[in-house]
């Protein structure tokens, strides 16, 4: 992709802006993020949550319970993000 995240990023963005972005951090290319993926996306885009909060997060749109964030759970975490007061659109 020719576009890079900036450190900080401007809110709000659309799910799908979001999506894009968190599956940039895919690693392993496995196409679902895991925990460690996650927080890692999540301090390269400037957002503190802690852990505590990542797992809730994880466990409450990991549909499958497997642990993993899968390109379709991902809109039901974008959701949960979105309660958080991160704007997006
Ligand atoms: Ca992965
Ligand atoms: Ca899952």
């Amino acid at each position: 992709m020719p576009w890079s995240i900036p450190k900080r990023v401007s809110y709000p963005l659309s799910h799908e802006q979001v999506k894009g972005m968190l599956m940039r951090y895919d690693k392993n290319r496995d196409g679902k993020l895991s925990k460690q993926e996650l927080r890692l996306a999540f301090k390269e885009m400037g957002l503190h949550f802690c852990s505590w909060k990542a797992g809730k997060a994880i466990s409450s749109a990991d549909k499958n319970g497997d642990g993993y964030i899968n390109e379709d759970e991902m809109s039901e975490f974008v959701q949960y993000c979105s309660r958080w007061g991160i704007r997006i659109a």
